[in-house]
């Protein structure tokens, strides 16, 4: 099952997790959403019908974007 784990800077309290907890899983093939207050971070594992792409436009469309990932950390 694929799985993603992106920085969400927006993120601030525990009522941003729940928002984007009760939001992500709503999409249809979303297994699991775990967002976390102190790291600012958000896993997601989901399945078809699914897409990384539909997940990244809703934690938008909500105003929790995720952070672009460094492209290199070298
Ligand atoms: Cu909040």
């Amino acid at each position: 099952m694929p799985s993603k784990t992106v920085s969400v800077p927006t993120i601030s309290c525990k009522h941003c997790v729940r928002t984007i907890q009760s939001e992500i899983v709503e999409i249809e093939g979303v297994r699991r959403v775990q967002a976390d207050e102190q790291t600012c971070q958000v896993l997601v594992e989901w399945e078809a019908p699914a897409t990384w792409e539909q997940i990244e436009a809703k934690l938008i469309e909500i105003n929790y974007p995720p952070a672009q990932p460094n492209v290199s950390l070298a």
